[in-house]
């Protein structure tokens, strides 16, 4: 007999932690995650991890044989940055990972005649606006529509992914005699995410973090951001949140298969503020790397995520305030032995 499990890939990155931690709450839940990498010490315990590749189909068909899987939280991906040094991977990573891992989910949907769920993080990566002074200052708050033309290779695989995901829920095998159950696909886009126990690697938004957590252990750090430099951010645990509540959501309710979900919009110098308010001795400079500054201007500074709020009831439970004050200081005071 199968064990029944919640599979997610990229598990060792920054949002496994959160959602693994948040999943486990739950103690119905059995957890199976997949990574390259070990897991953190401080979650090894509350899953059963296998390390490997997610294009490996004779370890994926091991593991079906196995488990039977409910729902797939599909977080595996190389970040912006990163993709930009080694696009072919990215793809290969991004976007073959992802098809097979659809075509897993479609083919066991079928076998269980019932959808299974697959929940895909986006990114704002998937926004471009073309020149920052026009597009970028005028429209604030852009909506899962808006601007859909991407800069970088990692926001190019994010949108098709998007529709990939939409395509396999709706037409996949459209012309067969009979209609296969589809998957259950859905998304949501995240904007830069700031956690207080993990540092992101590869990312473009990665400054906001690594200034704090540089703050924090009493290090220098020279921001490749401009000072003015904005774009939305939101507490990791909001994230994982974000991913189990739209999970969790009645079909009926869902109008689109992809949602912004946001929290706080804060240029560079904002965040360097609060830095320096709960670390007067940060030693923050601005020296942009104007390459990567290019792909942040390019983001919206801000995201409309109305139509998560009126389908699921999403909200974020840290506004900018909480977030600093109530998660992010004061644990990474506590990680670092800052008082
Ligand atoms: C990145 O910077 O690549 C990610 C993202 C915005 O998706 N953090």
């Amino acid at each position: 007999m199968r064990k029944k499990a919640i599979f997610i890939t990229g598990a060792s990155g920054e949002v496994g932690h959160a959602l693994i931690k948040k999943l486990a709450e739950d103690n119905n839940n059995l957890l199976l995650t997949l990574d390259l990498h070990p897991l953190p010490a401080d979650i090894r315990h509350l899953t059963t991890h296998i390390e490997g590749n997610l294009l490996d189909n004779i370890l994926l068909a091991r593991m079906i044989s196995q488990y039977e899987i409910d729902a797939m939280y599909h977080l595996a991906a190389l970040l912006s940055t990163s993709s930009e040094f080694a696009p072919d991977m990215a793809h290969q990573v991004n976007v073959e990972g992802t098809l097979n891992l659809l075509k897993l989910a479609a083919e066991q949907s079928q076998w269980r005649n019932k959808p299974i769920q697959f929940i895909f993080p986006s990114s704002i990566a998937i926004y471009g606006m073309p020149e920052m002074e026009q597009s970028k200052g005028l429209y604030q708050k852009v909506r899962e529509w808006e601007w859909n033309q991407p800069r970088t290779m990692y926001g190019c695989n994010k949108l098709y992914c998007e529709m990939l995901g939409s395509y396999f829920s709706k037409h996949y095998r459209q012309l067969a005699a009979e209609k296969p159950v589809a998957v259950d696909f859905r998304s949501v886009r995240f904007p830069g995410l700031i956690s207080a126990f993990t540092l992101p690697t590869g990312g473009t938004s990665d400054y906001g973090p690594e200034m704090l957590h540089a703050a924090a252990q009493g290090k220098p750090y020279a921001s490749f951001a401009r000072e003015d430099a904005r774009i939305p951010f939101m507490a990791m645990p909001d994230a994982a949140t974000a991913l189990i509540q739209l999970a969790h959501a009645p079909a009926e309710r869902l109008s689109r298969s992809v949602y912004n979900v946001t929290s706080f919009s804060l240029s560079a110098g904002q965040i360097r503020d609060r830095v320096v308010a709960a670390f007067p001795d940060a030693a923050i400079t601005f020296q942009p790397d104007m390459k990567r500054q290019a792909i942040i201007d390019s983001w919206p500074a801000d995201l409309d995520d109305s139509a998560a709020y009126h389908d699921w009831g999403w909200r974020p439970a840290y506004d900018v305030d909480r977030a600093f004050d109530e998660y992010l200081i004061p644990n990474i005071k506590k990680r670092y032995g800052r008082g």
